[in-house]
């Protein structure tokens, strides 16, 4: 039986605690006074530990961040293997890994939460219900957009096929093309790696920008009206 991995400053409260939990929602819903921080959580099917950033005070807590960005630190111009098991550290800039998000993500209902920051200090969310990534190509679908703050309504396209959004489509890296565009890897094009369809109507994972404008049309350009995009993250939660 494998335990509960907690930071040291919150291990003492909970000596004894042996249980294994399979995302940040059942941390949180186990010990809701725990802190946000990195937790080893045991993935439901294929068992394997994964160190995960909980995000436990967003609307309620109980988010598994799966993106983060916030400082430009981490290379995030990466390979087809290395999206699949992620990469950086769940405490600073990292990507989790397609295969963990997967299948953190099949074994019940999901909601996924996109967060960006300007460097003005604005901010905006949209949060999508029903995350999944389906198959050996993680074909990215949401069904509805739930809630929204400071993003456009070109954001609600995220859960139905429009031209260039996620929906329905599997991941590209620069290595490993399934975008819709002919004769263009979108990965290589946007320097970055994603569901792209031909190609992108945002791009998380391009380029950081240590300032603002420093390029002209972001390369990590999102939905909302934040255009330069300061800190970002991914991150989903059990319903
Ligand atoms: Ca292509």
């Amino acid at each position: 039986m494998k335990c509960l991995m907690l930071p040291w400053a919150t291990l003492k409260p909970l000596v004894g605690t042996c249980a294994v939990y399979v995302d940040c929602t059942e941390i949180k819903q186990a010990h809701p006074q725990l802190p946000s921080a990195v937790y080893t959580i045991t993935t439901w099917h294929t068992n394997r530990r994964v160190d995960v950033f909980c995000d436990m005070d967003t609307e309620g807590g109980g988010w598994t961040v799966f993106q983060r960005r916030f400082d430009g630190s981490v290379d995030f111009y990466r390979n087809f293997y290395q999206y699949t098991n992620g990469f950086g550290l769940a405490s600073h800039e990292h990507w989790l890994g397609l295969r963990t998000i997967q299948e953190m993500i099949s074994k019940t209902s999901h909601e996924l939460r996109i967060d960006v920051e300007d460097f003005d200090g604005s901010s905006g969310y949209d949060v999508y219900s029903n995350f999944r990534l389906q198959g050996t190509g993680y074909t990215f679908y949401v069904d509805n957009r739930t809630r929204s703050f400071n993003m456009t309504d070109d954001t609600q396209q995220l859960s139905a096929k429009h031209h260039n959004t996620p929906y329905g489509q599997k991941f590209t890296t620069y290595d490993n093309d399934h975008d819709q565009s002919r004769f263009d890897n979108c990965a290589q094009w946007a320097h970055g790696a994603w569901w792209y369809d031909s190609c992108w109507s945002a791009n998380l994972n391009g380029a950081y920008e240590q300032q603002a404008d420093e390029i002209q049309d972001s390369m990590r350009k999102c939905w909302s009206a934040i255009t330069d995009v300061k800190s970002q993250t991914l991150r989903h939660t059990d319903v």
